[in-house]
């Protein structure tokens, strides 16, 4: 099983195992055959127009792609559309109208199901609502929340009216709500009470009162009702705003804008490699258009689906496919509020269950944890509904691969690995399902009409192994500026190789063309002048069969420039020791060779992660070189760091 594979770098090109579509599968498949790759890659803009127009436009586009003022792409111009539309209006007029459009579930067990129809009031609702704040088309709204279905509603009524949304995790701090709100400059700000939380409350009017001190724009703070007294809140008259109040007498109609193709959707900030987080700015036409097709054919899309995505919608995940993708498609899409260890560590598997889910998207951080926790949780439910497996965010090392297949999807479901960036706005590098055979830890081939390659540092293409990842032509949902900052967006994305989007990611390609993402090019190690990647020693510890999860960074060292130093969580009821210490060095050198060895080695409760799952290995630097941490505000659990160094500084004497 798993641990029999190698789990570096090497091993995974060296991986043999190759996990065809399964047959009955390919039968139903939205895809199942070449000459799609094909076409679109003949005329990958006829192959992208061929796809809006399966969409509702109230006025077609003149051009499909404007490349007269790159990298400022233009996406078919002249269009007018409104996505809310085609998320909503256009099934009303069919059978769907009655459908399931979200079925949420609250911490605590509450549920919530609203039709296309409900869903289509209450947003229209609260558009109107919106207006009555004197939102305009144009105008940012900072949507603060937890996973409750007024978030689904919120961010569907700022597109209605055309009001850019800009939607802040619910666990980031006051201070980075303030910076997003600041750097946005809206008038209206969406909250909520508070958030359940393993049992407890996440305070976020507080922390939005906290923010908005510094936010001299904001002017009304609409707040749901999620917690009730428990919450204590105040509300400020003449600033705040109970969202059910408003519903009450808010009007039933409210007939979308019409929006151009290039015409704001949304901006999401994300973290850069500075300090100063980065506004992704997405557009109407594309973004539709890319979501939508990607929707359908990466998660084989059909009426009878209940499909799960377990990402929060602060992230780009939750924005594509949570809401956007999905409810372009007619599906059914599943949102969860809360923790997957409350009230038990069987609780996805309880949720997969009770719904009947047939398609789940997840992080490989969550399928780690699970991992860690045993196999018997999963085993407590039927989860026989499932059809179809996601996995988002990070490489998968091949071992919680075949851990996701073996336990999850009862070794029949296929697995897509998806490979994109909150930049990217949809998914580029994925298998199909139905076409595409993978191999665990590859992230496989581009989508139909995306062109992606390695390069090495001059720019030339790398036919066969290690590299940067770029991507050589413009697609549809591709970010087209960073909010404000149209400079930055050149410098960032387009100036290292002229023409050419760099991802930021390495990555290599193996001689079947397969895609083999390692990580930001951030995370890689010189150590005595040999390039090492941390996932790569990373994976090398996982594989052990002590190690539940790894963290490596590059220590600054006198003699080699760097060198490797590793932060280990072991799996439960396993104890550290000098042994075990030993073994995993010697395990390392041995998967990867000598130079890979790390110095040293340090027994951990806890790594510290990004509340979307992406371990902070800038922080374990800092502890490891002893300095003062840098910024931590998109730190999960800031009591991580603190325990980890002094402990670090306890064992080094
Ligand atoms: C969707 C999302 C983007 C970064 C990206 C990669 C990493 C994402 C995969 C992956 C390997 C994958 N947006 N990444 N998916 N690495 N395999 N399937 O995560 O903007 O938050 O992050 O995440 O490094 O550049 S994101």
């Amino acid at each position: 099983m798993a641990t029999e594979s190698g789990n570096t770098i090497e091993a995974l090109l060296e991986e043999q195992r190759v996990f065809p579509s399964p047959e009955e599968f390919a039968k139903n498949a939205h895809v199942n055959a070449d000459d799609i790759f094909a076409q679109a890659a003949a005329d990958p803009e006829a192959f992208w127009a061929s796809v809006a127009e399966e969409l509702h436009w109230f006025k077609k586009w003149d051009q499909v792609l404007d490349e007269s003022d790159p990298p400022f792409f233009k996406w078919f111009v002249g269009g007018k559309l409104n996505i809310t539309h085609n998320c909503l209006d256009r099934h009303l007029t069919s059978w769907r109208r009655n459908k399931a459009a979200i079925i949420w579930e609250g911490e605590p067990g509450d549920q919530v199901v609203l039709t296309y129809y409900d869903l289509w009031r209450e947003v229209s609702k609260f558009a109107n609502a919106l207006k009555g704040l004197g939102v305009k088309k144009g105008d940012r709204v900072t949507l603060y929340m937890g996973m409750v279905p007024e978030l689904a509603i919120a961010m569907l009524a700022c597109a209605r009216i055309g009001a850019p949304h800009s939607i802040v995790f619910g666990g980031f701090s006051a201070e980075a709500l303030a910076d997003r709100i600041n750097d946005a400059q809206g008038n209206v700000l969406v909250t909520c009470d508070g958030g359940w939380r393993r049992g407890g409350i996440v305070p976020l009017k507080q922390m939005a009162d906290e923010a908005v001190e510094r936010c001299p724009t904001i002017e009304s703070v609409v707040v749901v009702k999620r917690i009730g007294d428990e919450a204590s809140i105040e509300m400020q008259e003449g600033r705040d705003h109970w969202w059910h109040e408003l519903m009450e007498s808010a009007g039933l109609r409210c007939e979308p804008e019409e929006m151009d193709a290039e015409d704001m959707l949304y901006i999401l900030y994300t973290s850069g490699t500075t300090g100063k987080p980065k506004g992704i700015v997405h557009t109407t036409g594309g973004y539709s258009t890319q979501t939508y097709l990607t929707t359908k054919w990466v998660f084989d899309m059909k009426d009878d689906d209940v499909y799960w995505c377990t990402a929060d919608i602060g992230w780009v995940t939750g924005h594509s496919y949570i809401i956007y993708g999905p409810l372009q498609n007619g599906a059914t899409t599943v949102m969860y509020e809360g923790a997957p260890d409350f009230p038990g560590r069987d609780r996805f598997w309880d949720i997969v269950e009770k719904y009947g889910i047939t398609i789940l998207y997840t992080a490989p951080t969550a399928i780690r944890a699970f991992m860690r926790w045993g196999d018997e949780y999963p085993a407590m439910h039927d989860m026989s509904s499932l059809r179809l497996l996601g996995s988002v965010g990070e490489p998968i090392n091949p071992e919680a691969w075949i851990w996701y297949h073996t336990n999850i999807g009862g070794e029949r479901c296929p697995i897509v690995d998806t490979w994109w960036q909150t930049e990217t706005g949809a998914i580029l590098i994925t298998p199909l399902p139905g076409y595409t055979a993978t191999k665990p830890g590859s992230a496989t081939k581009t989508f139909p009409g995306i062109s992606a390659a390695i390069f090495d540092e001059a720019g030339n293409v790398v036919p066969e192994g290690g590299g940067y990842l770029v991507l050589q032509r413009p697609w549809p949902s591709m970010l087209r500026t960073i909010y404000g900052d149209p400079e930055r967006f050149k410098e960032q994305y387009w100036s290292r190789y002229p023409g050419v989007y760099f991802t930021g990611d390495g990555a290599k390609i193996d001689a079947d063309g397969y895609f083999w993402v390692l990580g930001r090019v951030d995370d890689v190690m010189n150590v005595a002048g040999h390039r090492l990647s941390t996932m790569e020693i990373e994976s090398a510890l996982v594989d052990h069969q002590s190690v539940a999860e790894a963290a490596v960074i590059g220590k600054t060292h006198e003699l080699k420039g760097q060198a490797v130093s590793a932060f280990v969580l072991l799996k439960e009821g396993i104890d550290p020791g000098d042994t075990l210490l030993d073994e995993l060095k010697k395990h390392v050198a041995q998967k990867i060779g000598p130079i890979a060895r790390p110095d040293d080695i340090f027994f951990t409760a806890d790594l510290p992660k990004t509340r979307s799952g992406k371990i902070m290995r800038r922080l374990l630097r800092d502890v490891a070189e002893g300095r003062a941490l840098g910024d931590t505000t998109t730190l999960l659990d800031a009591n991580v760091v603190d325990n980890l160094r002094g402990q670090y500084e306890d064992s080094e004497g």
